[in-house]
């Protein structure tokens, strides 16, 4: 096998960072291009997968070699001028590749060709996949496109680690204990420190640019201010340079009120001119962005989290989240930049459910009619970047009334890759089953004139198709770490590849997802993929979902650490962050009525979904009690009252669990020794841990239905 990649030093990347270096001892090699990288990874991967030495050549010279892997554009590559014509590639788009089996006489070879480097790099990455996951090699005609422009990370470096720092829900001071990158840091790790890059830098570049990640918001939503500082911005920059050869570009979240801090004097702002539409206000935030900009090229833009959980947001001003967003978005605009600005709000004066008031505040805004006779105020670089349920990445929420309501908006998905509320890293929660529920959900959108849209499952809002929508985008809260594994759990990796593939292609089945993982990951051997995918990945999520909260039932989480059960808990500040607020357990039955008879909450979806969840009989009972009061003896349809059915999710959720742990004890002679063992100590604490959540919940609902528990154990 030769690997040609044409002119690989004419795409070098524009490096800023003078000192950048490799930590000492490090295995890993800054990359000077992306198709250097895409070299590289042929040259790692061929030469590992097929266990002999790879050749690697700079150019055919005059005849491609039998067996060759070319790499390029038409730009960089005279074999890829040579075989594919412009018109071919132009379907692909910017991140798009073609791969091709051809020949010339008795000699095959196979070229991988994008419009960029980022697009050959990520053919590369598809080629390598078909290798490993052993699919046909020859023949090939690929022809790929990510139907999705900006498939964004949010990475939250110090809220409460869910993964990556291999200790459950602990964690959150920089680098030390979880991190994955070590900025500014004090004390012994000082010396670590950007723009010293550690290899896990690398390995998660590598692991991010294998799936399409194109962007990485690379601190917490709840934002500190020192990542807007000089001294942070060099450190920033360095990282930008490391993760650039890889197609992956940097935003930072930013906290709304920053230019009124001190530390910013003398350029620093007055209460008064906050005032979004104030040009101080406008000037300070492009005055920030042009220096990020300077320092790192290709900066994304910002991600605001503006009046919610405490933080600072244009209604401490005076101002609506349109103002503030479309304040900043005119700042950064003449810098190409964006603005991702989330909607995870819910004050409590805007109504008394939680789960209607993102959508009370931005839905008028939408609608807004403008002077220039359009509709919605929001401007043309702003994503609005929402959850994908109305309260907060439950284990199974419904969706998002906003998505197809929002039709005068760009709008961003927002997934919860690590596993907050779904097992952090002790639990095995394969989530891409629940990513695809929500992607293929019917929205029932409808136009102006009432008319059911043709497209408009949530992955079509998403990618644009249902309303028009031309930038698109969805966002992963990454389960990044300082762990070896990146992750905590070995497969909590399933996650983070699965989001990456579903957000280049929404319409993938899970399955597939999952055994490509399983075979990447553990092995091709027909017994260990069925077992690992069938009898444990496939079932976890929903398993999941019945020893914690089934049947629709919201956040039953113990206070802040959000991994056990707290059902009885209603000492918290808000009492919308009580489990009580959201189980209602009386004596009647157990759930919250959002239907018309309650909250009405139904009402902000479209008329069919209104209609189907606010009816007893007519809602999906996996959802049930996120719409409605369920009396205890409320028949159901495996012909069960509702009080035993509860408790038979409980349980059978619980049997999976000691399903997977067997199942992943008989692979032993399967599995590398280290991995099988860490794997089998995370199963047996979930195990334990599942079982709590059963008996904590379960004798907690019986104080209030009086009935006996009738189930196996
Ligand atoms: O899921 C909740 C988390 C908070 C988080 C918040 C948000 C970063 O408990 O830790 O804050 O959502 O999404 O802003």
């Amino acid at each position: 096998t030769t690997v040609i990649v044409e002119n690989a030093d004419r795409n070098k990347v524009y490096r800023h960072t003078p000192n950048l270096s490799m930590a000492p001892g490090s295995t890993e090699r800054l990359m000077e291009s992306t198709l250097e990288a895409a070299r590289e990874e042929l040259v790692r991967g061929l030469g590992g997968l097929l266990d002999r030495e790879v050749r690697v050549s700079p150019g055919p010279g005059s005849r491609i070699p039998h067996g060759a892997v070319v790499v390029g554009t038409r730009e960089s590559s005279r074999v890829v001028r040579r075989y594919v014509a412009p018109d071919e590639l132009e379907p692909v788009g910017d991140d798009g590749y073609l791969i091709r089996s051809l020949s010339n006489g008795t000699r095959r070879f196979t070229v991988i060709a994008g419009n960029t480097d980022v697009g050959a790099l990520y053919g590369t990455f598809a080629f390598l996949r078909r290798l490993q996951t052993h699919k046909p090699l020859t023949e090939l005609d690929i022809s790929e496109a990510p139907r999705v422009a900006n498939r964004h990370l949010n990475y939250w470096d110090t809220e409460r680690l869910y993964a990556g720092n291999n200790e459950s829900g602990t964690g959150g001071l920089n680098g030390e204990n979880g991190a994955i990158f070590n900025f500014a840091a004090t004390g012994a790790s000082a010396a670590l420190n950007l723009p010293v890059v550690l290899d896990r830098y690398l390995v998660a570049a590598r692991a991010m640019a294998s799936v399409g990640i194109t962007g990485i918001t690379i601190n917490n939503v709840n934002a500190n201010n020192a990542y807007l500082t000089p001294e942070y911005i060099a450190q920033e920059a360095a990282l930008a340079d490391a993760l650039r050869p890889y197609g992956i570009k940097l935003a930072l979240s930013i906290r709304y009120a920053a230019p009124v801090d001190p530390r910013f004097a003398p350029d620093t702002l007055t209460e008064e001119q906050m005032a979004p539409n104030d040009p101080a206000f406008q000037a300070w935030w492009n005055r920030k962005a042009r220096q990020l900009q300077e320092a790192i090229p290709d900066f994304i833009g910002f991600t605001v989290k503006a009046n919610s959980e405490g933080q600072p947001g244009p209604q401490d001003f005076g101002y609506d989240h349109g103002d503030g967003a479309n304040g900043m978005a005119v700042a950064v605009a003449p810098l190409g930049m964006k603005i991702y600005w989330r909607t995870f709000v819910y004050n409590p004066d805007v109504d008394s459910d939680r789960l209607k008031r993102a959508y009370l505040e931005f839905g008028p805004i939408d609608d807004e009619a403008q002077p220039d006779g359009t509709k919605g105020r929001f401007l043309d670089n702003v994503f609005l970047q929402t959850k994908n349920g109305p309260l907060d990445f439950q284990a199974r929420e419904p969706i998002h009334p906003m998505f197809g309501r929002m039709e005068n908006t760009n709008q961003a998905l927002e997934l919860q890759i690590t596993q907050e509320y779904t097992g952090q890293n002790r639990m095995l929660c394969f989530l891409a089953p629940m990513w695809e529920e929500i992607l293929k959900t019917d929205t029932y959108a409808t136009d102006a004139r009432g008319q059911l849209l043709d497209k408009r499952l949530v992955g079509n809002v998403v990618d644009g198709t249902a309303q028009n929508h031309s930038d698109t985008a969805i966002v992963g809260v990454a389960n990044l770490g300082n762990a070896d594994n990146l992750t905590g759990h070995h497969f909590s990796q399933a996650n983070l590849y699965a989001f990456g593939r579903q957000a280049w292609d929404w319409t993938l089945d899970s399955a597939d997802i999952a055994d490509d993982w399983v075979r990447m990951t553990w092995g091709n051997d027909r017994n260990v993929v069925d077992a690992v995918v069938v009898a444990m990945m496939m079932g976890s999520w929903e398993a999941l979902v019945s020893y914690q909260t089934p049947l629709g039932i919201g956040h039953q989480f113990t206070a802040d650490v959000h991994y056990g059960p707290g059902p009885s808990e209603s000492h918290l500040p808000r009492e919308d962050w009580n489990p009580t607020y959201y189980n209602q357990a009386d004596s009647v039955g157990l759930g919250y009525d959002r239907s018309p008879t309650g909250s009405n909450l139904t009402a902000q979806y479209f008329p069919t979904l209104e209609a189907r969840y606010g009816d007893i009989d007519t809602v999906p009972e996996n959802l049930m009690m996120w719409f409605h009061h369920v009396p205890w003896d409320r028949p159901m349809s495996s012909g069960r009252i509702f009080w035993d059915e509860l408790v038979d999710r409980y349980y059978s959720g619980v049997r999976y669990v000691t399903g997977m742990r067997r199942t992943w004890d008989s692979l032993e002679a399967d599995i590398d020794a280290r991995r099988f063992s860490e794997v089998r100590a995370k199963l047996a604490l979930h195990e334990a841990d599942a079982a709590d959540w059963r008996d904590t919940c379960v004798s907690y609902w019986q104080e209030f239905s009086g009935r006996e528990i009738r189930a196996e154990g």
